[in-house]
């Protein structure tokens, strides 16, 4: 029987990624005047690397082979990141990002039915923090029996590592919940931990695999705006 739905953030509570993490890492480049710039379709190709240190390390590796860096490279990377972290909650505050249609009707109707909630993501954990406190507001943050996040597991998604330590922590058995997803590294994450998995796409990710998703929708429908499924079916 279903106890819990765990939610995926980025992607899937809100469209962050194009107009709020890509703009707080180019704020980050400009502080640190690197000289580097993260277009959307640039940043698009470096979704594909979880976690913001990672994409930062990967884009070194791969397109800036010449860069050296004034202090050892762990350093660097960590400093430029927490500056990127500060811009994009500052973005968050400022401006804010709205939650994608059906997601707060869907918290609700969980809470309603007794449906325990978690989130399981590769951001940081102040980002979490953020985001469900400036889209929804900061009480709905004890919505969540576990808030896992970032690095608190050594792989991120693709691998299963953040599910599996959700699970650990909510107690329950992988056939007792159901992920929501955007992405498909996330669905092979949900899938390797065993978890059916529902994906709402976004443009950076719509043409992506979703292999071993039990539902694609295009996102998760309000009334006056029903979600469509673009394949899959649920059952039970
Ligand atoms: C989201 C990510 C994150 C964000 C940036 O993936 O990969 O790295 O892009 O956040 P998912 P940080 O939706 O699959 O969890 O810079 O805090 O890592
Ligand atoms: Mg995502």
């Amino acid at each position: 029987k279903l106890k819990a739905l765990i939610f995926d953030l980025d992607g899937t509570f809100a469209e962050t990624e194009r107009d709020g993490h890509r703009v707080a890492f180019n704020r980050a480049f400009g502080e640190a005047r690197v000289g580097w710039h993260w277009d959307v379709a640039l940043y698009g190709q470096l979704l594909a690397v979880t976690g913001g240190k990672e994409r930062i390390r990967y884009y070194l590796e791969h397109y800036q082979q010449d860069f050296c860096p004034p202090v050892a490279l762990d350093e660097f990377i960590a400093k430029l990141h927490q500056a990127k972290t500060r811009y994009y909650i500052e973005l968050l505050k400022e401006q804010g990002i709205p939650l994608r249609p059906g997601v707060l009707r869907l918290l609700h109707a969980a809470r309603e039915q007794g449906l325990r909630l978690a989130i399981a993501t590769t951001t940081t954990p102040e980002n979490v923090t953020a985001l469900v406190s400036t889209g929804i507001g900061r009480h709905a943050l004890d919505w969540f029996d576990c808030i896992a996040a970032g690095d608190i597991v050594k792989a991120k998604k693709p691998a299963p590592d953040i599910y599996d330590y959700c699970l650990e922590q909510l107690q329950l058995e992988a056939g007792q919940c159901l992920a929501f997803e955007d992405s498909a590294n996330g669905v092979r994450a949900a899938v390797d931990a065993g978890i059916r998995v529902v994906v709402t796409v976004n443009d950076y990710t719509r043409d992506e695999d979703f292999a071993g998703a039990d539902l694609v929708l295009n996102h998760l429908g309000e009334p006056g705006q029903p979600c469509q499924v673009l394949s899959g079916k649920l059952d039970g």
